[in-house]
Protein backbone atom coordinates (compact mmCIF):
# COMPACT_ATOMS: atom_id res chain seq x y z
CA UNK A 1 0.00 0.00 0.00
CA UNK A 2 1.04 3.68 -0.67
CA UNK A 3 2.67 5.28 2.72
CA UNK A 4 0.52 8.02 3.53
CA UNK A 5 2.82 11.66 2.65
CA UNK A 6 2.06 15.51 2.61
CA UNK A 7 3.60 17.21 -0.39
CA UNK A 8 5.48 20.37 -0.91
CA UNK A 9 4.94 21.43 -4.16
CA UNK A 10 6.44 23.85 -6.62
CA UNK A 11 4.95 24.56 -9.69
CA UNK A 12 5.47 28.05 -12.77
CA UNK A 13 6.72 28.00 -16.07
CA UNK A 14 9.41 26.71 -17.63
CA UNK A 15 13.08 27.98 -16.78
CA UNK A 16 11.77 30.60 -13.35
CA UNK A 17 13.59 29.17 -11.43
CA UNK A 18 11.72 26.13 -9.34
CA UNK A 19 14.42 23.09 -9.05
CA UNK A 20 16.82 26.34 -7.77
CA UNK A 21 14.66 27.30 -5.32
CA UNK A 22 14.03 23.56 -4.03
CA UNK A 23 18.10 22.79 -3.46
CA UNK A 24 18.17 26.27 -1.45
CA UNK A 25 15.16 25.27 0.68
CA UNK A 26 15.27 21.95 1.09
CA UNK A 27 17.68 18.77 1.39
CA UNK A 28 16.08 17.53 -2.36
CA UNK A 29 19.14 17.77 -5.06
CA UNK A 30 16.73 18.16 -8.09
CA UNK A 31 18.52 18.92 -11.63
CA UNK A 32 19.18 22.60 -12.41
CA UNK A 33 19.60 23.47 -16.38
CA UNK A 34 20.38 26.65 -18.73
CA UNK A 35 17.49 25.59 -21.29
CA UNK A 36 13.71 25.76 -19.90
CA UNK A 37 12.57 21.94 -19.95
CA UNK A 38 14.77 20.71 -17.39
CA UNK A 39 12.60 18.75 -15.35
CA UNK A 40 10.83 16.39 -17.54
CA UNK A 41 8.60 14.93 -15.22
CA UNK A 42 7.10 15.62 -11.76
CA UNK A 43 10.26 14.37 -9.20
CA UNK A 44 8.99 13.68 -5.63
CA UNK A 45 11.74 13.72 -3.45
CA UNK A 46 11.22 12.28 0.19
CA UNK A 47 12.34 14.52 3.17
CA UNK A 48 11.23 12.83 5.57
CA UNK A 49 8.94 9.46 5.76
CA UNK A 50 6.19 11.43 5.28
CA UNK A 51 6.65 14.57 3.75
CA UNK A 52 8.25 14.86 -0.14
CA UNK A 53 9.12 17.67 -2.26
CA UNK A 54 7.60 17.72 -5.58
CA UNK A 55 9.16 19.85 -8.41
CA UNK A 56 7.04 20.00 -11.19
CA UNK A 57 7.95 20.38 -14.37
CA UNK A 58 7.16 23.81 -16.10
CA UNK A 59 4.04 24.23 -17.29
CA UNK A 60 3.45 25.92 -20.90
CA UNK A 61 5.09 26.49 -24.07
CA UNK A 62 9.38 25.26 -24.63
CA UNK A 63 9.93 26.04 -27.93
CA UNK A 64 12.40 22.70 -28.72
CA UNK A 65 9.15 20.37 -27.39
CA UNK A 66 6.10 19.52 -29.09
CA UNK A 67 2.58 19.97 -28.56
CA UNK A 68 2.09 16.53 -27.32
CA UNK A 69 5.02 16.89 -24.91
CA UNK A 70 3.00 19.78 -23.65
CA UNK A 71 -0.49 18.25 -22.87
CA UNK A 72 1.56 15.24 -21.62
CA UNK A 73 2.73 17.52 -18.91
CA UNK A 74 -0.33 19.53 -17.98
CA UNK A 75 -1.98 15.87 -18.16
CA UNK A 76 0.46 14.75 -15.47
CA UNK A 77 0.31 18.08 -13.23
CA UNK A 78 -3.47 18.07 -13.33
CA UNK A 79 -3.82 14.34 -12.69
CA UNK A 80 -1.37 14.75 -9.27
CA UNK A 81 -3.67 17.73 -8.25
CA UNK A 82 -6.58 15.78 -8.85
CA UNK A 83 -5.30 12.74 -6.83
CA UNK A 84 -3.35 14.71 -3.81
CA UNK A 85 -5.12 18.55 -3.29
CA UNK A 86 -5.92 17.24 0.42
CA UNK A 87 -2.29 16.41 0.93
CA UNK A 88 -0.40 19.92 -0.06
CA UNK A 89 -0.12 21.93 2.80
CA UNK A 90 1.91 24.62 1.08
CA UNK A 91 2.04 25.01 -2.72
CA UNK A 92 4.91 27.61 -4.59
CA UNK A 93 4.23 29.25 -7.43
CA UNK A 94 7.83 30.71 -9.21
CA UNK A 95 7.40 33.26 -11.58
CA UNK A 96 10.46 34.57 -13.80
CA UNK A 97 10.28 38.46 -13.07
CA UNK A 98 12.67 39.17 -16.20
CA UNK A 99 9.72 37.59 -18.22
CA UNK A 100 7.40 39.38 -16.42
CA UNK A 101 8.36 42.41 -17.25
CA UNK A 102 9.34 41.68 -21.21
CA UNK A 103 5.70 40.47 -21.80
CA UNK A 104 3.37 41.87 -19.38
CA UNK A 105 2.33 45.14 -21.46
CA UNK A 106 2.64 43.37 -24.67
CA UNK A 107 0.19 40.65 -23.25
CA UNK A 108 -2.03 42.81 -21.03
CA UNK A 109 -2.85 44.99 -24.52
CA UNK A 110 -3.59 41.99 -27.09
CA UNK A 111 -5.80 40.63 -23.97
CA UNK A 112 -4.12 36.52 -23.62
CA UNK A 113 -4.49 35.67 -20.60
CA UNK A 114 -0.65 35.34 -19.38
CA UNK A 115 0.05 31.77 -18.39
CA UNK A 116 1.20 32.75 -14.95
CA UNK A 117 -2.38 33.24 -14.27
CA UNK A 118 -3.83 30.79 -15.50
CA UNK A 119 -1.75 28.63 -13.00
CA UNK A 120 -2.59 30.42 -10.30
CA UNK A 121 -6.18 29.94 -10.78
CA UNK A 122 -5.53 26.59 -11.44
CA UNK A 123 -4.06 26.04 -7.91
CA UNK A 124 -6.99 27.90 -6.45
CA UNK A 125 -9.38 25.80 -7.75
CA UNK A 126 -8.04 23.37 -5.69
CA UNK A 127 -9.04 25.73 -2.16
CA UNK A 128 -4.74 25.76 -2.28
CA UNK A 129 -3.66 29.74 -2.25
CA UNK A 130 -0.12 29.43 -3.66
CA UNK A 131 2.69 31.48 -2.64
CA UNK A 132 3.53 33.68 -5.27
CA UNK A 133 7.20 33.45 -5.82
CA UNK A 134 8.62 36.46 -8.50
CA UNK A 135 12.08 35.58 -9.05
CA UNK A 136 15.57 36.11 -10.62
CA UNK A 137 15.25 39.96 -9.39
CA UNK A 138 18.64 40.30 -9.52
CA UNK A 139 18.54 40.43 -13.32
CA UNK A 140 16.09 43.40 -13.49
CA UNK A 141 16.20 46.89 -11.69
CA UNK A 142 14.18 48.05 -8.63
CA UNK A 143 11.59 49.90 -10.39
CA UNK A 144 11.13 47.09 -12.70
CA UNK A 145 11.11 44.70 -9.77
CA UNK A 146 8.04 47.09 -8.11
CA UNK A 147 6.63 46.91 -11.78
CA UNK A 148 6.87 43.01 -12.03
CA UNK A 149 4.68 42.82 -8.30
CA UNK A 150 1.85 45.59 -9.55
CA UNK A 151 1.40 43.36 -12.48
CA UNK A 152 1.55 39.87 -11.07
CA UNK A 153 -1.02 41.71 -8.69
CA UNK A 154 -3.53 43.05 -10.57
CA UNK A 155 -3.22 39.51 -12.19
CA UNK A 156 -3.89 37.39 -9.65
CA UNK A 157 -6.80 39.55 -7.94
CA UNK A 158 -4.68 40.16 -5.22
CA UNK A 159 -6.63 43.37 -3.66
CA UNK A 160 -9.57 40.66 -3.13
CA UNK A 161 -7.53 38.09 -1.20
CA UNK A 162 -8.54 38.07 2.29
CA UNK A 163 -5.81 39.34 4.81
CA UNK A 164 -3.97 36.63 5.35
CA UNK A 165 -3.17 35.77 2.02
CA UNK A 166 -1.90 39.09 0.88
CA UNK A 167 1.92 38.53 2.38
CA UNK A 168 1.98 35.65 -0.06
CA UNK A 169 3.75 37.57 -3.30
CA UNK A 170 7.30 38.02 -2.54
CA UNK A 171 10.17 38.84 -4.97
CA UNK A 172 13.35 36.79 -4.24
CA UNK A 173 16.66 35.76 -6.24
CA UNK A 174 17.45 32.17 -5.92
CA UNK A 175 20.97 32.80 -7.27
CA UNK A 176 21.71 35.42 -4.87
CA UNK A 177 19.80 34.26 -1.65
CA UNK A 178 17.91 37.68 -1.62
CA UNK A 179 14.91 37.00 0.58
CA UNK A 180 15.13 33.38 0.47
CA UNK A 181 14.80 33.85 4.31
CA UNK A 182 10.94 35.59 3.83
CA UNK A 183 10.66 32.59 1.68
CA UNK A 184 11.51 30.24 4.10
CA UNK A 185 9.34 31.88 6.82
CA UNK A 186 6.75 31.93 4.74
CA UNK A 187 6.48 28.34 3.81
CA UNK A 188 6.82 27.31 7.20
CA UNK A 189 3.72 29.47 8.52
CA UNK A 190 1.84 27.70 6.15
CA UNK A 191 2.75 23.92 7.05
CA UNK A 192 1.52 25.40 10.58
CA UNK A 193 -1.03 26.51 9.78
CA UNK A 194 -1.74 23.17 8.17
CA UNK A 195 -1.39 21.22 10.91
CA UNK A 196 1.42 19.62 10.06
CA UNK A 197 4.66 22.16 11.70
CA UNK A 198 6.69 18.80 12.39
CA UNK A 199 8.09 19.11 8.91
CA UNK A 200 8.98 23.01 9.59
CA UNK A 201 12.16 22.38 10.77
CA UNK A 202 13.46 20.70 7.24
CA UNK A 203 13.10 23.86 5.10
CA UNK A 204 16.02 26.19 5.43
CA UNK A 205 18.69 27.45 3.78
CA UNK A 206 21.10 26.02 2.16
N1 LIG B 1 19.95 35.16 -12.62
C1 LIG B 1 19.26 34.22 -12.00
N2 LIG B 1 19.19 33.01 -12.52
C2 LIG B 1 18.45 32.07 -11.88
C3 LIG B 1 17.79 32.33 -10.66
N3 LIG B 1 17.16 31.20 -10.26
C4 LIG B 1 17.41 30.27 -11.21
N4 LIG B 1 18.20 30.78 -12.18
C5 LIG B 1 18.70 30.09 -13.38
O1 LIG B 1 17.60 29.83 -14.24
C6 LIG B 1 17.81 28.60 -14.94
C7 LIG B 1 16.63 27.67 -14.71
O2 LIG B 1 16.62 27.23 -13.36
P1 LIG B 1 15.83 25.93 -12.88
O3 LIG B 1 15.85 25.94 -11.40
O4 LIG B 1 16.31 24.73 -13.58
O5 LIG B 1 14.36 26.31 -13.41
P2 LIG B 1 13.05 25.40 -13.45
O6 LIG B 1 11.90 26.30 -13.16
O7 LIG B 1 13.22 24.21 -12.58
O8 LIG B 1 13.01 24.99 -14.99
P3 LIG B 1 12.26 23.73 -15.70
O9 LIG B 1 12.56 22.51 -14.92
O10 LIG B 1 12.86 23.73 -17.04
O11 LIG B 1 10.83 24.09 -15.74
C8 LIG B 1 19.14 28.04 -14.43
O12 LIG B 1 20.16 28.42 -15.32
C9 LIG B 1 19.30 28.74 -13.08
O13 LIG B 1 20.65 28.84 -12.68
C10 LIG B 1 17.91 33.65 -10.10
O14 LIG B 1 17.39 33.99 -9.05
N5 LIG B 1 18.65 34.55 -10.83
MG1 LIG C 1 13.13 22.28 -13.00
Amino acid sequence: MEEFAWFLVFVGRPNAGKSSLISKLTSAKPVIGKKPGSTRRINTYKITKKFEVVDVPGWGKIHDRTKAYEDRIKDEIVEFFERYKFRIPACILVIDAKSIVDVSERLSKKGIIPIDQELYNFIKNYKIIPIVVINKIDKISNPEVEKAVQFIKKLIDYDNLSEEHQEAVITVSAKQGTNLGVLRDLIRKHLRNNDVEEFERYIKLR
